[in-house]
C-alpha cells in the first residue's frame, strides 16, 4: 500500500496539475470472455483503479464509449476478436484517443506485431505479472489523464479567446473575423448579411450615479436581453464599453431591423434589477445595416450601423434607424 501511495504521488507530482491518481484511480475497462482471467485482473486492479468487466466485443466497444481511460482486451482469445476491437476502438470518434492495452500470449508474435500495428499502445503478457500490469496501467492512465487534460485547458483558452470577459458574449475580434467571412460570401452572392450597432442611451450617467460596477451588471443584464431576442444563428458581441453588435447571416435589412425593434423593445419593458435592490430604466439606440454586394466590407457595414445609431441618438434615442 505504501508504495502504491508513493507512485501516487509521483504520479500527480509529474502529471503537473493534472491531479492525483490516489483516491480516484483509473477507470480501467477489461474485455475479456475469459471470465477467471477478467476477474483477476480486476481484482488486482482495484487496488489501485476502478476496473469493469465485459466479457463481450459489443459490450466493450459500448463500454469504452463511456467515462474510460483505459482498455485492456484479450487478443489472444478464441473466443472472440480483439484485434478487430482494437481497430474499431481507435476508428472511432469517441474512443479514438483511449489508451489500448493489448493482452496477449508472448509466443503469439503475428498477433502480437498486428495489436501494436492496429494502434495498441502497449501489451500485457499472459500469464499476467501484477506488478508489471501495474506499472504499465500506470502510465497509461497517466498519459491519457494528461492528455485530458492538454485538451481541456486548450479548450478553454480558444474559448476565452473568443469571448467578452464581462458579459461572456462573443468579442470584437471574433465578431471581425466572422464577419469577414460572411461579407466575402455575400460579395461572391451569397446570402446577405445584416449588422446591428446597440449603444446603451446615457450610459455614463449610469456609472456617475450608481457606481462603476452597477454600470457593470447592466451591460451584463443588457448582454442578457441582447442575446435572448436574436436567433440562433446571429452572433451578438460586445465591441467595446456600451456598444453592442450582432451579425446576422442571412438576413435582410428589413428582417434585420424588426430584429433590433423587437431587443430595444425588451430592453425598455422592464427595468433593470440591480443587486442592491434598485431598479433602473435602460434604453438603447440601434442603428441598422446590410451588405450591399460587390465592394462591401466588414468595416463599411459596420460604418454604416453606426451612422444610424448616431442619427438615432440625434433624434432622442431609445429608437431604431436603420
Ligand atoms: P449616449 O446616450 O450618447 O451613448 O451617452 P453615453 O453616456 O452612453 O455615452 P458615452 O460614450 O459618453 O459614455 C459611455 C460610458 O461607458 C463612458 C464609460 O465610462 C463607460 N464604460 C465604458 N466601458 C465600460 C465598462 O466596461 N464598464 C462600465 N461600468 N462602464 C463602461
Ligand atoms: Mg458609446
Ligand atoms: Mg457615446
Ligand atoms: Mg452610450
Amino acid at each position: 500500500l505504501r508504495e502504491h501511495e508513493e507512485s501516487s504521488r509521483r504520479l500527480g507530482m509529474d502529471a503537473g496539475g493534472v491531479g492525483r491518481l490516489k483516491g480516484s484511480g483509473g477507470r480501467v475497462l477489461v474485455v475479456d470472455d475469459n471470465e477467471l482471467q477478467a476477474e483477476m485482473i480486476a481484482r488486482e486492479l482495484s487496488v489501485e483503479h476502478r476496473p469493469s468487466v465485459a466479457g463481450a466485443l459489443a459490450e466493450g466497444l459500448d463500454a469504452a464509449k463511456g467515462a474510460v481511460d483505459l482498455v485492456i482486451v484479450n487478443v489472444s482469445s478464441e473466443g472472440f476478436d480483439g484485434l478487430r476491437l482494437i481497430a474499431q476502438l481507435r476508428s472511432k470518434e469517441a474512443t479514438r484517443r483511449l489508451p489500448i492495452l493489448a493482452l496477449i500470449d508472448t509466443h503469439d508474435r503475428p498477433r502480437l506485431l498486428k495489436a501494436l500495428d492496429l494502434g495498441a499502445h502497449d501489451i500485457l503478457a499472459r500469464p499476467v505479472d501484477p506488478e508489471e500490469m501495474s506499472a504499465r496501467v500506470r502510465t497509461q492512465v497517466k498519459r491519457k489523464r494528461y492528455g485530458d487534460f492538454l485538451r481541456d485547458k486548450l479548450d478553454h483558452n480558444l474559448e476565452m479567446a473568443i469571448t467578452d470577459p464581462l458579459t461572456g458574449l462573443h468579442n470584437r475580434r471574433y465578431m471581425t473575423s466572422q464577419l469577414q467571412a460572411l461579407v466575402e460570401r455575400a460579395a461572391r452572392g451569397g446570402d446577405s448579411v445584416a449588422v446591428l450597432v446597440l449603444d446603451v442611451d446615457h450610459f455614463k450617467s449610469v456609472n456617475d450615479t450608481f457606481g462603476h460596477d452597477v454600470g457593470d451588471e447592466v451591460l451584463r443584464e443588457f448582454a442578457v436581453r441582447l442575446a435572448t431576442n436574436v436567433r440562433a444563428v446571429d452572433l451578438p458581441c460586445r465591441f467595446g464599453g456600451e456598444e453592442f453588435v450582432v451579425v446576422m447571416p442571412g438576413t435582410s435589412l428589413d428582417d434585420a431591423h424588426r430584429i433590433a425593434e423587437r431587443i430595444r423593445r425588451d430592453v425598455g419593458a422592464a427595468p433593470f434589477r440591480i443587486s442592491g435592490g434598485e431598479v433602473l430604466g435602460v434604453t438603447v439606440s440601434v442603428g441598422v445595416s446590410a451588405s450591399l454586394g460587390m465592394n462591401d466590407t466588414p468595416e463599411a457595414l459596420i460604418k454604416r450601423a453606426d451612422e444610424g445609431v448616431y442619427e438615432a441618438k440625434a433624434q432622442g434615442r431609445n429608437r431604431v434607424v436603420a
